[in-house]
């Protein structure tokens, strides 16, 4: 059976780190977000899944999509890809500096899918 699991909360840890934890009962996971350099462009993603025991999620099907709270915002995703056990990396296109968040939509191994909301650091204009 999938669930659908709630939505909770996100951190910032710093300019070009963000960190959030989904919970769902039994169920929780915990991403930690990279995310280089965050402009405006092109940017690498890096998202380090972990269990509510700490223990790195492999074999995950990771989507993400960034998005603004604006009218008319075009939301930007990206399919990531598990670079080693329990990372997950990707480069996803941010067209505008100013405060984007992620959803992360998690496919489990096991079918289960979850879903976490990441707010991003500030993203800046380039150079
Ligand atoms: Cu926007």
């Amino acid at each position: 059976m999938r669930a659908r699991l709630l939505i909770v909360f996100w951190l910032l840890l710093g300019l070009t780190t963000a960190c959030a934890r989904g919970q769902n009962g039994a169920s929780s996971l915990i991403a930690n977000l990279n995310i280089t350099p965050s402009t405006v462009g092109e940017n690498h993603v890096r998202i380090e899944l972990l269990d509510s025991t700490n223990a790195h999620v492999i074999g995950a099907e990771v989507k993400m999509i960034a998005n603004m709270n604006h009218a008319g915002m075009q939301p930007s995703s990206a399919s990531l890809t598990e670079t080693a056990p329990g990372i997950y990396e990707g480069t996803i296109e941010l067209t505008m500096p100013g405060e984007w968040f992620a959803i992360l939509e998690i496919a489990r191994e096991d079918g289960q899918t979850v879903e976490l909301q990441v707010a991003l650091p500030e993203v800046r204009r380039g150079e």
